[in-house]
């Protein structure tokens, strides 16, 4: 419940590739290479909390195998680098900086292992469990941990025990939130694009699936017949690559473009990981920082005033998702506000913490003679937001037309998007 309500959390890539303009290090790098001339961990974090994120995951080993902690178990660390002597920890950085701005803190840890010579034998589960209980033990409280599935078409073969990890995540930080391909407990949305499906359950089944194995398109728009609760996590960056690279400077989303992300996952039920990729000189691009600003403002600006916020019972603007009203299929729900408002976004919220449950729902407004559609969407769960032509009325309509149960509608919002959107 925790980390769905945080909506918006930040990724941070940041590795040899830096250095080396690539998105996949193959594990060759010197960590010679490493060396950020302006390096300012607190400005990333300062930046992400300013602009309404609220994780920050940072990549603390990268395919290509270079660690940005000094872990004891490979000379392939920071340790070995120019930045500050040898003596640095940026996976520390980033937790301290998380401590003291006031946002959690996760991290990655690629299980596809370039550099590491035991990788492909069963050796390298020990190798990879190691590394694990470093960062899971030395960096405070751990929000998430992210499993990658992506190994390269001619990486060797390597028998994860992706089981025995996960269990060591529930040992030593049993709050943290794991994810994968598929789960244990958030799943990918399917696509690196920032597009949650249209239709997004919070649901799926997982047999047969594994971190590198899964049907991205099921992914995307979960499965209402699911038995487990693996909601989606939608990853994208802010620039083409994941990793920065200076020919990509002048292709950095802008504030709508984000926004537009936004609308895209966490109002189709996902929550958006936006990658935000420091820079060769160790600090966000200015660029990058100004948009994801501007996104906040622009969000801010949208949904600043709810119509119906004392026009309908409490419950359903208290932002609070267990206050709620019963809706049962085809018994519509009437909105007389009594004043013509004028209206382009909606937003309804469901009480997922008993399920989810509408499959389809209308939304109309009177226009004095006749209901008129202003759209009709499927799937709800914990943020529907909907995005139409500007409406003038005083009365609306909403009927959930298909539901698993009787739904437990939890909020409802009426707003006009800001200008700038
Ligand atoms: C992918 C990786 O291969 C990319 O480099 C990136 O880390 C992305 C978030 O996941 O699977």
């Amino acid at each position: 419940m925790t980390w769905q309500q945080s909506e918006t959390n930040a990724f941070l890539h940041f590795t040899v590739n830096t250095f080396t303009d690539k998105e996949w290090g193959d594990g060759t790098e010197s960590p010679a290479i490493f060396k950020p001339t302006k390096m300012d961990v607190r400005q990333w974090i300062k930046a992400l909390k300013e602009a309404g994120f609220k994780t920050a995951i940072i990549t603390a080993k990268h395919h290509d195998g270079f660690c940005l902690w000094p872990s004891k178990y490979t000379g392939h660390t920071i340790k070995n680098s120019p930045y500050k002597n040898g003596k640095g920890d940026i996976v520390k950085e980033v937790a301290d900086a998380c401590k003291e701005y006031g946002i959690k803190f996760g991290f990655y840890l690629s299980p596809w292992d370039r550099h590491e010579a035991s990788y492909g034998t069963p050796a390298y589960n020990d190798h990879y469990k190691n590394q694990l209980r470093e960062l899971l033990t030395n960096y405070g409280e751990v929000s998430e941990v992210w499993f990658d599935g992506a190994k390269g078409e001619n990486a060797k073969d390597m028998q994860y025990d992706f089981e025995g990890y996960w269990r060591l995540v529930r040992k030593l930080q049993p709050a943290a939130v794991m994810f994968s391909d598929a789960g244990p407990d958030v799943r990918w949305v399917g696509n690196e694009k920032g597009n949650a499906g249209e239709t997004c359950w919070s649901t799926i089944n997982t047999e047969g699936m594994a971190p590198g194995k899964a049907d991205a398109k099921y992914l995307n728009t979960g499965d209402p017949n699911g038995k487990k609760w693996i909601p989606a996590e939608t990853d994208v960056s802010i620039r083409p690559g994941w990793f920065w690279h200076e020919k990509e400077n002048d292709q950095v989303r802008t504030p709508q473009n984000l926004v537009n992300l936004y609308y895209q996952s966490v109002g189709r039920n996902s929550l958006l990981l936006l990658n935000i990729p420091p820079n060769n000189e160790g600090l966000l691009s200015a660029t990058d920082v100004m948009s994801i600003k501007a996104f906040r403002k622009i969000l801010n600006e949208t949904f600043r005033v709810n119509f119906v916020k004392g026009k309908i019972a409490l419950k359903l603007t208290d932002n609070k998702l267990n206050t709620f009203i019963e809706l049962k299929a085809n018994e519509p729900l009437i909105i007389d506000l009594r004043k013509t408002i004028k209206i382009d976004r909606a937003l309804f919220q469901e009480n997922i913490s008993t399920g989810q449950r509408v499959e389809e729902a209308l939304f109309e407004y009177w226009d004095g003679k006749e209901w008129n559609t202003i759209q009709s969407f499927t799937t709800i769960g914990y943020k529907r937001l909907s995005r139409f032509k500007e409406v003038e009325a005083s009365k609306f309509r909403f009927t959930i037309l298909r539901s698993k149960a009787t739904v437990q509608l939890a909020e409802i919002g009426f707003f006009k998007a800001s200008k700038n959107e």
